[in-house]
């Protein structure tokens, strides 16, 4: 137990130090009263038996967990519409405190299980008492439906170990491609809802501060 606390430290670092930064972004929007391409960021460190599950799927020795599993820390990127999901991924690809070593994008390649989200793979530096350590951080980048059906279908999977009944695998499929059609509805109407959101935010200001939302102190 000890030594699997020792080899999580620096992962749970990560994921905290992550989360800041991630969160962060959408701060510095927030203060442009820009629309943030982020909605809100999660983030955790794979529980241990969950770790394990996966080494003994994948044929993983438990010597080598650190160098071939490049998910014992993983963030999660929620955004409100299909594109911010590219302007986040850029955002990312020029940041300088991390590098990204893959790209995976189950956006244009959906999963079969009708699965879609963009995945990252980064090198993240830790500094630690015994130096720096390079860990492996997915970071899953989807819109708020890509996440609202992927958090129903993995509570599903483990409940069914992944062995679907027909009925509710066909129901799967097609809630994916509700969802699919909510990003591209909401995709159309974009304009619209962004203005509402910011006409907002400009009168939360106005009844806060007292000035007209416009950086006018009356
Ligand atoms: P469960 O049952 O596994 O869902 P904060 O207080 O906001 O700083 P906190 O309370 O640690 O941080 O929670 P956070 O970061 O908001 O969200 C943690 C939850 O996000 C986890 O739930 C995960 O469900 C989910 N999550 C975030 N990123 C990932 C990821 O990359 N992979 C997976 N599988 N899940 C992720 P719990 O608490 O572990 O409960
Ligand atoms: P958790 O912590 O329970 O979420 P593999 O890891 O073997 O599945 P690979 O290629 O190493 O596959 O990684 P991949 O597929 O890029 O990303 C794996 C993670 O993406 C999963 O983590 C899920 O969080 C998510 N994911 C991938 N496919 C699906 C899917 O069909 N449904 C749902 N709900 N999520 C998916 P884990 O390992 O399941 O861990």
């Amino acid at each position: 137990m000890e030594q699997w606390e020792k080899l999580l430290a620096p992962y749970e670092q990560a994921v905290e130090e992550l989360k800041i930064k991630l969160r962060g972004i959408r701060s510095q929007y927030d203060g442009e009263l820009d629309h943030s391409p982020i909605e809100f960021v999660t983030g955790r460190v794979k529980p241990i038996a969950s770790i394990l599950d996966k080494a003994v799927n994948k044929g993983i020795p438990l010597d080598q967990i650190e160098a071939e599993m490049q998910d014992i820390a993983g963030m999660r990127i929620m955004c409100q519409f299909v594109d911010d999901i590219s302007r986040v991924v850029n955002l990312l690809r020029k940041r300088k405190d991390f590098e990204i070593v893959e790209e995976r994008d189950y956006i244009s390649n959906k999963k079969r299980s009708g699965y879609r989200s963009y995945h990252l793979v980064i090198r993240y530096p830790v500094q630690t008492i015994s130096g720096e350590k390079n860990i492996y951080t997915e970071i899953q980048i989807r819109t708020l439906a890509m996440n609202f059906w992927a958090t129903i279908e993995h509570s599903l999977n483990y409940k069914y170990s992944g062995q679907f009944p027909e009925d509710i695998q066909y129901r799967l499929q097609r809630a994916s491609e509700a969802a699919y059609l909510l990003d591209e509805e909401m995709s159309q109407i974009k304009g619209e809802i962004q203005e509402a959101q910011a006409f907002f935010t400009r009168k939360k200001e106005k009844s806060q501060d007292g000035s007209d939302g416009e950086g006018t102190i009356r």
